[in-house]
């Protein structure tokens, strides 16, 4: 791709990379000096987690032909000096091809055969049984090579009417719709259901994937890409013919499939260089691009700046032969330098937010660590210094005095008993109503009312109702939050009144987060309840997987609100727990001191020395913590993703000796401008006890 979107994903990788170590700094020093419970502690760990094995994806989303696959070449495989993605005129690629590197795995190709449909295990599943998968080894040398290994995604089989209507490539109430009979009666079918291209290309290093989608309007189309690759991805371009502008089947993968996300969405008016018209002035064909490009604006009511008219065949041809004059013809650069511009602040704005949310917490825990001590500290030196000058029996009389005192904290441990019993039950009773068994029952009565209902309107019907029986559960659990911080809020006040605590309560986590992202579910799944599909639920091996979908995008919503709130109320309980623990400790220190004092008289001075000492040291823990959160937090709030302007020029030497693309310092350096820039940026790899997640790992919640 660009230099430019390179430079800005490894701004961003620099970025996290940079974050993700001040984090480790900040925890390691934490943990040090035992400032961290449990809680905090793992939200500090899965923080950095998802920092280090951040990816950025990418889809490639059109009716069939529209140039996806050779729009991809001219972004990411022009240094190849070929074609590497099969692109060719009528369907060409037959299953979503989903485009990264992991590291772990050598170059290769996975290919998930189309049968896995008929054993009802949902795509993300699969992607963790490795024998389910035909692999074959990519010879990233040799272009030609690794293209013809890579037209393997085109490959088709022939299938009888049965097979192809078991495996959801034949309806018979959409005829018109169905594959072509060939002259024995069956049909044509594609052989895999997803296929995965690991490549160690400088981008994909960087923590980007990209996914190429077969045409999407066909019959059988993956559900799970359109339920859950797609919606998950953190940008969409969406492809044009420049030739044919907005047809009613672009239209509608258009409000199928890119409705959500707005932000997120670029449209790519291919095929250009198709309205070059010798008849007309160069003029004239801008006017009628521009033309072309107001009209698609409007149709999918979107910005004009978001449409962008390209020629991806021209972009890889001047790429290919080096001609910087084709290059902006093409108008590629445009289109590349608004993702770079546009997409990665975005995504790193979003990590950002989430990174200050966890500080916040962060910061309120270890504060209270710290300050509890200091405080008692403190008081503990005034009761010292008053002694000054005052003889044995004042001692003695202070010691009493401070058992009498400890005697009197400890009967706060009756009213600790009868809060925790309460709070464990309303905890308890909070939980259950987020448990997986709920969300499987919903499902279970959703399917029955769908297997009842024959009709589409019947299905839509019943998976609305358990969408609304579900935010409803989601809002019960916040309610019953609410009520937990009310009682928790009236304990910790008597408790502080009556007992000198100073425990303090963060408000209720927000669960409005979470009723998007089940909204955000719901409509993906309603298109998928669109016309077509109800008939193909009927079919129990699809409704089994289509509930397996649904279950696994919606466990991750209910556990993630489930795992917020328990986190809230055990960083509440651990609360109560340290302050306790610290009260009985610092009793016992002022009951020391104390008796050292009675028996040698030079001891005041030198407990002072020693009271006087630790406070110093605490001070200057409180320092050091402050200043690593601030730099932490500075880390986050670090904009500076740059971008460079494209250079244009690519590998003019296509050699076929050549490498793909460079892939490593022992790769040719005869290979000009791109590739021998991207070689010299830093290596971006995290630490060998940090690996990164399997590239295929990918985040359920875009958190857009
Ligand atoms: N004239 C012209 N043809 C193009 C352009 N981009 C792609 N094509 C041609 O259009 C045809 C389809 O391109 P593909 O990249 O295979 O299209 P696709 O969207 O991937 O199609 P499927 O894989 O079938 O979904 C190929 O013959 C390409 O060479 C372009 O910018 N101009
Ligand atoms: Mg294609």
């Amino acid at each position: 791709m660009t230099e430019s979107f390179a430079r800005s994903l490894d701004a961003l990788g620099t970025w996290r990379i940079s974050l993700e170590s001040r984090l480790r700094e900040l925890g390691h020093f934490l943990r040090e000096h035992d400032l961290l419970d449990g809680n905090v502690g793992e939200l500090l760990d899965s923080l950095r987690l998802r920092l280090s094995a951040e990816k950025l994806v990418v889809a490639f989303v059109a009716e069939f032909s529209r140039g996806k696959s050779e729009l991809i070449n001219a972004i990411f495989f022009a240094d190849a000096g070929r074609r590497i993605m099969p692109a060719s005129p009528g369907r060409t690629t037959m299953c979503p091809v989903e485009l990264g590197w992991d590291a772990d795995e050598p170059p290769g190709l996975a290919l998930l055969p189309i049968e896995t449909r008929l054993e009802g295990a949902s795509l993300g599943e699969l992607r963790s049984q490795r024998q389910a998968w035909v692999r074959e080894p990519l010879n990233i040398h040799d272009p030609e090579n690794f293209a013809q290994a890579l037209t393997a995604v085109m490959r088709t089989r022939e299938a009888t009417i049965e097979q192809a209507r078991a495996l959801g490539f034949w309806n018979d109430d959409q005829l018109q719709d169905n594959p072509q009979l060939l002259a024995n009666g069956h049909v044509e079918i594609p052989a895999w259901r997803h296929a995965l291209i690991n490549v160690p290309h400088p981008l994909l290093k960087r923590g980007l994937v990209v996914i190429d989608t077969p045409g999407l309007n066909a019959i059988g189309a993956e559900p799970e890409l359109t339920v859950g690759l797609l919606p998950s991805a953190h940008a969409t371009v969406f492809i044009l013919g420049a030739d044919t502008g907005v047809t009613k089947s672009d239209l509608a993968i258009w409000r199928d499939h890119l409705s959500v996300h707005p932000l997120s969405r670029y449209v790519a008016l291919n095929k250009i260089d198709a309205l070059v018209d010798p008849l007309s002035t160069l003029a004239q064909t801008e006017a009628q691009i521009a033309q072309q490009v107001r009209q698609v604006a409007a149709t999918l009511d979107i910005a004009a700046e978001r449409v962008f008219p390209i020629s991806a065949r021209q972009a890889l041809a001047g790429r290919v032969s080096g001609s910087t004059i084709e290059l902006e013809r093409s108008r590629l650069p445009a289109l590349e330098h608004a993702l770079s511009q546009q997409l990665l602040p975005q995504r790193r704005e979003v990590l950002e937010e989430m990174t200050l949310e966890a500080l916040k917490k962060v910061q309120r825990q270890v504060g209270r660590n710290l300050t509890d001590p200091r405080r008692q500290l403190a008081e503990q030196l005034l009761e010292l210094r008053g002694l000054r000058g005052k003889n044995t029996s004042k001692v003695e009389l202070m010691l009493r005095r401070v058992n009498e005192e400890a005697a009197e904290f400890e009967q706060c441990v009756t009213q600790l008993q009868a809060m925790r019993s309460v709070h464990a039950r309303m905890l308890k009773t909070m939980l259950m109503v987020l448990a997986g068994d709920k969300l499987r029952e919903q499902l279970e009565s959703m399917q029955k009312a769908i297997r009842d209902s024959l009709l589409q309107l019947g299905a839509r019907k019943a998976f609305s109702q358990m969408c609304t029986e579900l935010r409803d559960l989601l809002s019960q659990a916040g309610k019953r939050s609410v009520e937990i911080h009310e009682m928790l809020s009236a304990s910790f006040t008597k408790l502080n009144t009556q007992f000198g605590f100073s425990l303090t309560l963060a408000p209720v986590p927000d669960l409005s987060g979470f009723e998007t992202d089940l909204g955000l579910i719901e409509r993906n799944y309603v298109q998928y309840l669109g016309l077509g599909q109800a008939l193909r639920l009927g079919q129990p091996r699809f409704m089994e997987q289509f509930r397996r979908m649904l279950l696994s995008r919606l466990r991750v919503v209910f556990e993630s609100a489930s795992g917020e709130l328990e986190l809230w109320n055990k960083t509440a309980s651990a609360q109560v727990d340290a302050q306790l623990r610290e009260r009985r400790r610092a009793f016992k220190r002022r009951r020391e001191s104390l008796e050292r004092i009675q028996v040698a008289s030079g001891e005041l001075e030198s407990r002072l020395e020693e009271l006087q000492a630790h406070d110093e040291r605490l001070a200057t823990i409180e320092t050091r913590v402050a200043a690593l959160m601030e730099q932490a937090a500075q880390s986050a709030r670090d904009t500076r993703i740059e971008a460079g302007a494209d250079t244009g020029k690519r590998n003019s030497n296509s050699n076929s000796n050549n490498p793909v693309f460079a892939a490593g310092p022992d790769m040719s350096h005869e290979t000009v401008d791109l590739d021998i820039r991207l070689l010299e940026l830093p290596e971006i790899q995290p630490p060998p006890d940090e690996r990164l997640l399997p590239s295929n790992v990918i985040p359920l919640k875009a958190q857009a």
